[in-house]
């Protein structure tokens, strides 16, 4: 069975706590502060491997965690982070956080990733809030949490063309001579319940394209008549579909013909407009050529007209299917970055005159500093003396979202950042 979308549950680890610690050695009588910072917890990425092909590794382990961040210790000793644990899953895999309609990510390409859950960052030890006022702080911050969410991995075959068409019109049966594919086949309807692959290689040995065999569609599979269309999203990356109407005189070919563009047309994501081929199958069974006449006449042009049974005409709607690949650009089904415009921008004359809260600067190597008035102006009426103070300045730093704002700046784990005689350690 083809696995072709599952719900995990993803969570990262929580990052570990920074130590408070004081040196304690014989010679120094007051030795100063010597708690590590805690390690950061791991994360959980999904990355795509060619090597791989369902999601059939989820359908059992349902929770994909990564480890915690060790604690920081006494004598500057820091906590061990967390490796980050990385999901393999097929290429072609959308990923989306439970209940969004839109992608985190498309995994098409090998070693494609994605961050689901990041993992909480290591808490500071008190070595890191040493200031001129307060030379013995006893305050450390805590590890953040990981985050914990509920991820649909979805499946997207990456085929290049599809057969789409009726029931028993032998779409199977062509995929199995075109390429190796063994797929089983029969005369009666819904022989194929889930789509099958094959790789074609053209008559001159070297042109390849994936080919995709769908379930066949019926009137009303939009509905849920049948099998209904939800396996239509396998083709949605499919550049050229390859319409199969049967010439065996049992139904009625244009018929069929519109009902099917019609049931691509219902399911929404623009089938209608790929570039298709038309092609008249079973064209050995008596009366197929007349049959085919016909229906050409009601098309407006000439379709392709093909036997399984003698071959002939495969070749060639293999040789225009691979030529029709080649010149249809790909039908991307997300474009990262490209989010809808959305917020609304509110604007507070009192913030936009006084200028910024804080802006960063960076004046040499390993030294970030932080001024602008108001955070100035704050950080001088705080009393730092005290460890209340200091966790006060924490907690508004952290407000302003100083870390994120350094980290976009480029400080890296250990570099200083002063804000006026504060001075302590960025960690990523
Ligand atoms: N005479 C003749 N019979 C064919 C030809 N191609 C397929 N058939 C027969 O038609 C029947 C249906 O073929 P399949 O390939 O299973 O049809 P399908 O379109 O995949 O059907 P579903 O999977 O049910 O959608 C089988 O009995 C085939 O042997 C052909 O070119 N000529
Ligand atoms: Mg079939």
């Amino acid at each position: 069975m083809l696995i072709d979308r599952t719900v995990v549950e993803v969570r990262s680890g929580h990052g570990g706590n920074g130590a408070i610690s004081f040196l304690r050695e014989k010679n120094v009588p007051k030795g100063g502060p010597d708690g590590g910072n805690g390690g950061n917890g791991g994360s959980v990425y999904f990355i795509a491997k060619k090597n791989i092909n369902t999601l059939l590794a989820y359908r059992h382990s349902r929770l994909i965690a990564a480890e915690d961040g060790g604690k920081g210790d006494k004598k500057m000793r820091f906590g061990a982070s967390a490796s980050d644990v990385y999901a393999e899953v097929p290429c072609g895999t959308l990923v989306y956080v439970e209940g969004e309609s839109r992608p985190i990510a498309d995994l098409k390409n090998d070693g494609d990733k994605v961050c689901a859950a990041k993992g909480g960052r290591g808490g500071r030890g008190n070595a890191a809030f040493k200031t001129s006022r307060n030379r013995v702080p006893k305050i450390a911050e805590n590890g953040e949490s990981g985050e914990k969410k509920r991820i649909v991995l979805e499946l997207k075959l990456l085929a290049d063309a599809a057969l789409v068409g009726f029931p028993s019109v032998g779409k199977s049966t062509l995929l199995n001579i075109v390429s190796r594919a063994n797929v089983p086949t029969a005369d009666y309807e819904f022989t194929t319940l889930a789509p099958n692959l094959g790789v074609v290689t053209l008559e001159d040995g070297i042109n390849q394209f994936v080919l995709a065999d769908m379930p066949g569609l019926i009137e009303g599979a939009h509905e849920g008549k049948g099998l209904g269309i939800a396996f239509l999203r396998h083709i949605e990356r499919c550049r050229v579909l390859i319409h199969v109407v049967s010439m065996d005189g049992t139904r009625d070919p244009y018929h069929d013909y519109e009902v099917i563009n019609a049931e691509l047309r219902d399911y929404g994501a623009g089938l209608e407009n790929r570039p298709m081929i038309v092609v008249c199958s079973k064209m050995d069974v008596e009366g197929a050529e007349e049959r085919k006449k016909e229906f050409d006449k009601k098309l407006g042009f000439e379709s392709y007209g093909v036997s399984a049974l003698t071959d002939d005409g495969v070749a060639l709607v293999m040789k225009k299917a691979f030529e029709l690949v080649q010149k249809t650009p790909e039908f991307p089904l997300y474009v990262p970055g490209e989010e809808e415009e959305g917020g609304i921008k509110v604007y507070d004359a009192h913030l936009e005159s006084k200028g910024p809260v804080y802006t960063i600067s960076h004046p040499s190597d390993h030294l970030f500093v932080i001024s602008g008035e108001e955070v100035e102006a704050r950080y001088s009426r705080m009393n730092l003396s005290s460890d209340q103070g200091v966790a006060k300045l924490i907690a508004y730093l952290n407000s302003l979202g100083i870390d994120a704002a350094l980290r976009e700046k480029g400080a890296k784990d250990g570099d200083e950042v002063r804000l006026c005689d504060f001075v302590f350690e960025y960690t990523d």
